[in-house]
Formats: structure tokens, C-alpha cells, sequence
């Protein structure tokens, strides 16, 4: 009896010793300022792998060492796109001889086809953020100037934007678009009319942003295709991934950022409906999943890199709690394979699309809620997610994306983004807040800091 006492007693010390120890280890200070700085030494790592061999194009391709131009000719992408990145990160020389370098040479006058969604949220609000944050008159130039080149995009029947358009005739294409794509413009077109005294930019952003939610379901819901010259749906499944995500997130942040109330309208009946339909319980974690947008009928269980954006909006609407729930379910889908998959099955706990190309909406995520709550949690959650992204992700000269998350095979792409917002996430993670004004600031789906600066 005296035997089994001791031992039930050693046992228990032991236990506790193993408790003490793990707990001591998980709640271990984050050192932020040594993680900022390790931030900016491999922002600039991959900053100059660019420079050195794809200067003046558009991305750089880090396995091959060379470069990709979207249109066979430069529009600057990841200058304009890391501009305002190189000034928050306190590269002021750098950050000045970049912009001089994009005011001289980047022209819009050129007879090509551009996706509308890609080059607003990337250039139109890189060049309006970084005007923002220096006041050089010449990016809000180049700014208008785009602006007036994208708008016969929504010269449709609907109001609602094509997906491509001519920069130097006009000429548009492509009706058959998404929620993303004919609602993620208001911030930057909004910002636009704003600056310049324009309103028709506000305007014909707006109306499309309303045409989209004007053509939800009977339950408030969104497909993830639609014909822009018909109105008519194409594809009726509804989620919060890729298509659909950045419309949902525009309708709050315009909210916001102009104090729009229709948009407050659309963002509070939205989030009802995305709350009763798309959210799923499985195993006691929170997810968000797909439905049919008629039905409300359950479709694929799948999350993904794209999808983790949902929290930081959560948070920004108010409902931390389902954010910290999803934030944790996104870290799980994170550390399954040391790295997040584009698609992940929730039920199954499968990696469905095993690719990473540097995605930065997690990380988002994790700053948003570090800003919310303060827990050291998510400053642990972003220094593992950073040192897996340096560990499978540098190359020699700069970072690659990864085609399978499980094997860790690179891929040789650097997106733009990689800079404008998943360097920049990470670094204001681990910055002062004094760094950037969460409270004054909105950020654009490409991370461009937008401040209101107008009444
Ligand atoms: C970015 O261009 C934007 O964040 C967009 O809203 C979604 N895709 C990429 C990053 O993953």
C-alpha cells in the first residue's frame, strides 16, 4: 500500500514537472523586437534577389532567376505593389529611390489586356497608399490615370465590371466574373474619387459592390460566378474562399473607411446569413465550409490559405470569438504539415490542393487578433508560422512558393504579395504599435494602408 502511494506520488510530481516544463516552454516570451528585425533582414533578402535579376519587370521567378511581366510588358508590379512595405519597414532610402524609379518609368499607355481586379487592388491601391504615406503629387497622377483607364469596365448592362479591359482603348472582355472581382473596388476607386475630387469613381465602384448584393439568394447568399452583362448566376456554390472572399470584406471595411451605411446594410445582413449557412461545427473546432446559395444545402467541407482571411474580419466586425475559434482551426490546418495547404477537407482532415505560394491571409489573421486581444498566443503562432515560411520557403536569392505543402517542393514564383502583405503582416505583428495607426488605418485586400483623410 505504501508502495503504490509512493509511486502514485512520484507519478504525480512527475506529471507535473512535464506540465511545468511544457507550459514554461509555450509561454515563453516572444522576443518581438529580434523578430522584427529578423523580419526586415529577410524582407530585404528578398528584395534584392529582385532587384538583381528582375529589375524593372513585374515578378521575380527565384528558381530560375529570372523574371515573369504579367502582359509581356512591365506595369512595375512589385515595386509599386512593395512600396509602401519598404517605408513601414524603415527602408526610407530604398523606399524613395523605388519611387522615384516607378514615377519616372511606369506609364500606363499601353495596348494591353488587364485583369481589373488584380491590377486595383495591387497598383491603384499601392500607388494611393504610398501617396498617402508621402504626399508625392506624381503617384496620385499615375493613380488617376489608371483609374480613368479601368473604368469602362463597368460599362455593362448591370453596372457590374468585366474582368478585363484595354488600357490603351478601352476595349473590355470577359463578363462571365465573381463576387471578388466585381466587388473588391470601392476601397481604392472610392479612395480615388476622394483624393481627387472625382466622384464618378465612388460611383460606378459602388454600383457594382450593390449589383453584386442586390443578386444575393432568397437566404443571403452569394454564388461564386456571375454573368455581369445577364445577372445571372453561373455558379451557385457560396463560401468565403477564393471569388467570393474579398467581397464580403470590402462591404465592411467601405463601411468603415466611408462611413457608408448602405454598405453597413450589406455587411450586417451578409454576416448573417455566411454565420448560418457557412459555418460548420465538426469535432468541436469552428470552420467555414461551402453551400449551395438557393438551398443553404451543405457542400464541400474545405477551408484554405485563402479562406483565413475570415478572422481578421471577424475581429474587424466585432465578433472576436468566432474569430479566435476559426484562427485556431486555420493553425491546425497550418501545422499538419509544418505549412498551410490552398485546401484543406475539415471533415477529412485532408490536404485536397497541396500548394503554398506564399499566401499571406493567416497572417493577417494572427496580427488582427494579436491587436484584439493582446494574447501572446498569436505572437507564438506567428513566429512558428514565419520560421517555417523561412525554413521551406528561402532560396538563395529571395523566397519561392511551394507546390505541395507535403513534399515541400518549391515552385519558382515570388507573387507580389509576398511583399505587400505577407512581409508586412509579419512585421507589424511584431512591431510597436506606434508603427502603424490600427484604429485610422484601413487595409485594402492587397494590405495597402488606406487612412481617411477627407471628410
Ligand atoms: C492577394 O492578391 C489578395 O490578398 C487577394 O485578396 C487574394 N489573393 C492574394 C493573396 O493571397
Amino acid at each position: 500500500m505504501k508502495n503504490t502511494l509512493t509511486k502514485s506520488f512520484v507519478s504525480a510530481i512527475l506529471l507535473f514537472a512535464v506540465v511545468s516544463v511544457s507550459f514554461a516552454q509555450t509561454s515563453a516570451k516572444v522576443n518581438k523586437t529580434q523578430l522584427a528585425a529578423q523580419v526586415k533582414t529577410e524582407f530585404l533578402h528578398a528584395w534584392n534577389g529582385y532587384k538583381q535579376y528582375a529589375w524593372n519587370h513585374d515578378d521575380l521567378k527565384p528558381l530560375s532567376k529570372t523574371y515573369r511581366d504579367w502582359y509581356g510588358t512591365t506595369l512595375l508590379m512589385t515595386p509599386v505593389d512593395s512600396l509602401d512595405s519598404l517605408y513601414l519597414l524603415g527602408f526610407k532610402e530604398e523606399a524613395d529611390k523605388t519611387r522615384k524609379y516607378i514615377t519616372d518609368n511606369l506609364s500606363f499607355d499601353k495596348d494591353i489586356d488587364v485583369q481589373n481586379f488584380e491590377i486595383t487592388i495591387r497598383i491603384l491601391g499601392g500607388l494611393l497608399s504610398s501617396y498617402q504615406m508621402t504626399g508625392d503629387k506624381k503617384l496620385l497622377v499615375l493613380a488617376e490615370d489608371l483609374g480613368n483607364r479601368l473604368l469602362p469596365v463597368f460599362n455593362s448592362p448591370t453596372g457590374m465590371p468585366y474582368r478585363y479591359v484595354n488600357l490603351k482603348t478601352g476595349k473590355v472582355k470577359d463578363p462571365v466574373s465573381n463576387p471578388a472581382e466585381t466587388g473588391t473596388l470601392l476601397i481604392e476607386f472610392g479612395t480615388l474619387a476622394k483624393l481627387t475630387n472625382k466622384p464618378v469613381f465612388y460611383e460606378k465602384a459602388k454600383r457594382a459592390l450593390v449589383e453584386t448584393y442586390k443578386r444575393r439568394s432568397a437566404i443571403g447568399l452569394v454564388g461564386e460566378n456571375i454573368n455581369v452583362e445577364t445577372g445571372e448566376w453561373t455558379n451557385k456554390d457560396s463560401h468565403v474562399s477564393g471569388a467570393i472572399d474579398s467581397y464580403y470584406e470590402y462591404l465592411l471595411k467601405c463601411a468603415i473607411l466611408f462611413d457608408d451605411a448602405d454598405c453597413k446594410k450589406m455587411w450586417q445582413d451578409s454576416i448573417v446569413a455566411i454565420n448560418k449557412y457557412l459555418a460548420d461545427e465538426v469535432r468541436g473546432e469552428l470552420w467555414y465550409g461551402h453551400a449551395d446559395m438557393n438551398t443553404g444545402k451543405r457542400g464541400a467541407t474545405k477551408y484554405g490559405a485563402l479562406d483565413a482571411f475570415f478572422p481578421a474580419v471577424l475581429a474587424l466586425g466585432g465578433d472576436l470569438e468566432r474569430a479566435k475559434r476559426l484562427q485556431d482551426s486555420g493553425f491546425k490546418m497550418w501545422t499538419k504539415h509544418g505549412i498551410e495547404p490552398e485546401e484543406f477537407d475539415y471533415q477529412k482532415q485532408e490536404v485536397t490542393y497541396p500548394s503554398y505560394p506564399l499566401r499571406p491571409e493567416i497572417v493577417e489573421s494572427t496580427y488582427y487578433l494579436y491587436h484584439y486581444t493582446g494574447d501572446e498566443k498569436y505572437l507564438q503562432m506567428g513566429k512558428q508560422m514565419f520560421e517555417d515560411t523561412v525554413k521551406y520557403c528561402k532560396t538563395d536569392v529571395a523566397y519561392t512558393g511551394l507546390k505541395s505543402v507535403v513534399t515541400k517542393e518549391k515552385n519558382d514564383y515570388m507573387h507580389s504579395f509576398f511583399f505587400a502583405e505577407t512581409l508586412k503582416y509579419y512585421f507589424l505583428l511584431f512591431s510597436p504599435p506606434k508603427t502603424l495607426d490600427f484604429k485610422k488605418t484601413i487595409f485594402n485586400t492587397e494590405a495597402h494602408p488606406i487612412k481617411k483623410t477627407w471628410k
